[in-house]
Order: structure tokens, then sequence, then C-alpha cells
């Protein structure tokens, strides 16, 4: 991975090589961990965190969700955040924040042990393959079922929920497909391995609902205002596995992931990225950039030092 100068960890900028943890650390065991995936990115007024807040607040919920206490306010995080992309110099990247019970307690009901906060940031490319974002990806549905609310929490995104999509990942990759789809107990489709569905139907947009086991994605909730904006029909309903190989159109969406047009699903082609698909890429692009007037809300900008914020002129 490429790494940057400087994490966050427990109220402290310390360097990259020694932010450490300790091998008894509570998380490492059992996953008692919830994180964000954030990214920041280029605009003309400088680095912006896309959707900051919306990020915060799941972590918040997240951590609520599985009895841990943050230490840190979303203020705080917010703030350390700005602080280390302008200590690391960065531009553009992506933002890991993760709270996980730390050394001092083991079993499960290990109250004592400390919540510990970290934040990192580091250049981070196309999650899919800059390749996958331009003509789409090959996905397989996968034979493992997505977590269900019976047992864990989809809606919480939490460190060790995380084994369930790399079950699905590596499967679909030693298969040799880029990403896998996950169904849910009832054989409804749920989500990628790290990023929610959406299928075109004779121009309409579909996506699982809320209620489904899916994480509540924050790019879902920007594509499906932002396809709105566009005067598109968009249908938050339950989707069955045959509507995704006769849909005219499919992508995910994820803060990593971006939004990624799906070329195959199963072996049956879809085809080049469709129209709709292209028209809200682009807008979505547009709306992370800064280039979009009625998006700018979704922007955090980080205020960087008077003759830093020019971006590096190479090859001008
Ligand atoms: N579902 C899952 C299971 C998921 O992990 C993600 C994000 C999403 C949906 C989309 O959520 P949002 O980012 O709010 O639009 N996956 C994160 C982790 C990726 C990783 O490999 O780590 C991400 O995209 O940052």
């Amino acid at each position: 991975m490429e790494t940057a100068e400087l994490i966050w960890q427990n109220g402290e900028f310390v360097p990259w090589q020694e932010a450490k943890v300790h091998v008894l650390s509570h998380g490492l065991h059992y996953g008692t961990g919830v994180f964000e995936g954030i990214r920041c990115y280029e605009t003309e007024r400088g680095p912006a965190v896309f959707r900051h807040r919306e990020h915060l607040e799941r972590l918040e919920r997240s951590a609520e969700l599985y009895y841990m206490e943050l230490p840190y306010s979303a203020a705080e995080l917010r703030k350390a955040t700005h602080e280390l992309i302008r200590r690391n110099g960065l531009r553009s990247c992506y933002i890991r924040p993760l709270a996980f019970r730390g050394y001092g307690e083991m079993g499960l009901f290990a109250q004592s042990a400390p919540i510990e906060v970290i934040v990192a940031a580091w250049p981070w490319g196309a999650y899919l393959g800059e390749d996958g974002k331009k003509h789409g990806i090959r996905t397989k549905v996968s034979s493992w079922r997505t977590i269900s609310g019976d047992s864990l929490i989809p809606h919480a995104k939490a460190s060790g929920q995380y084994l369930n999509s790399i079950l699905a990942k590596t499967e679909s990759a030693n298969s040799g497909y880029d990403e896998a789809i996950l169904l849910d107990q009832h054989g409804c489709v749920s989500e990628g391995s790290g990023e929610n569905v959406f299928l075109v139907r004779d121009g309409v947009l579909c996506t699982p609902p809320h209620t489904a086991a899916i994480l509540d994605g924050i790019t879902r909730d920007s594509v499906v205002q932002i396809a709105r904006d566009l005067g598109y029909r968009v249908e938050e309903r339950d989707i069955a596995r045959s509507e995704l190989y006769l849909a005219d159109e499919m992508f995910l969406t994820g803060t990593a992931a971006e939004l990624v047009p799906v070329r195959e699903v199963d072996d049956h082609p879809l085809g080049e990225p469709g129209e709709i698909t292209g028209v809200i890429q682009a807008r979505f692009e547009d709306a992370l950039h800064g280039r979009a007037e009625e998006y700018l809300e979704w922007l955090d900008f980080v205020e960087v030092p008077a003759g830093a914020d020019e971006p590096s002129k190479v090859n001008s």
C-alpha cells in the first residue's frame, strides 16, 4: 500500500511506522472495532472531504450499536482529520478512522479494555481498477450469503463483520472475477463485498431498501439523490437474483470503489457501461470534485496554509 508520513493515534500524530498496538488488543482477537472509509478530493478550493459529517455520524452509530463509547467526539475527529491531511501534505486521499477495543482485558465482556481510536490517510487509487471504472467489471454471485440481522448488524460498519465480505471477495477473486455480489437469507440481492448495488430496468433505477441486510451506503445515498435530481425514478425495493441477468445496466457504489459499472454477472454479459450509468457517474464525479454547485454542501473543505494550496504542476 501507499503510505503517508503521520497517523493520528489516540490524540497524537505519530510517524507512520510507529503507529502500533499490543498483540493482546481485544479488537485483534475478536474483531471488536468500528471503522469508516472516507475520501478526500482535490478541488479548485483545495482538498475537500466528501460527506465527512455523515461518515463520522455513521462511525458514532456503529460504535453505539456495539456498546462502544467513543472517547472522541465527531467534532474532534473531524479536526484531527483536517490536521492529518494538512500535516501529511495530501491533496486527495482515502481516510480510515478506526475505533477498537485495545489492550487490558480478554474475554467477551471486556468492558475495561480501553477504546483506542486512530485516523489514517493515504493515497488509494481506483479500488476496482481504473479500467473497471471506465469499461465495467465482471462479477459473480457468491456462494456465501450476506450476514443477516439475526446474528450481526448489517447497518454497522464493524471490523469483525468483514470476514463475511472477505470470504465472498476471496471466492470471486479465486474464480477470476473482479467482485462478488452477495444475496441475503431470502435469496434477494443485498450488496457487493464492499459496495451497494444498483440496476437499471426500463429506465428506472432499483436498489435494495434500507431495511435490507445492507450497509446504508453514503455513496448510495448520494447517487440516489443525484439520480432523482436528474429526473430518473429510483425504486428502493427487493431485487431478485435473475434481475441481475436481465438488467439493462448495473453498477456498484462505495467510497473506495466510487461508481463502477458492471459488465457481467455470472457469465451473463450486460455490455459496455450504459447511458444512464454514464450520466450519473459523470454527475457524481462532478460532485466529488466540487464542480457541481448544488452538491457543494457535501464537501468539507480542508484549510491549507497559504502557498501550499497550489497543486504541484508537473509537466505543465
Ligand atoms: N457495503 C459494504 C459492505 C461496504 O463495505 C461499503 C463500503 C459499502 C457498502 C458502501 O458504503 P459507502 O462507502 O458509505 O458508500 N466499503 C468501504 C470499505 C472498503 C475496504 O476495502 O475497506 C469503503 O468503500 O470505504
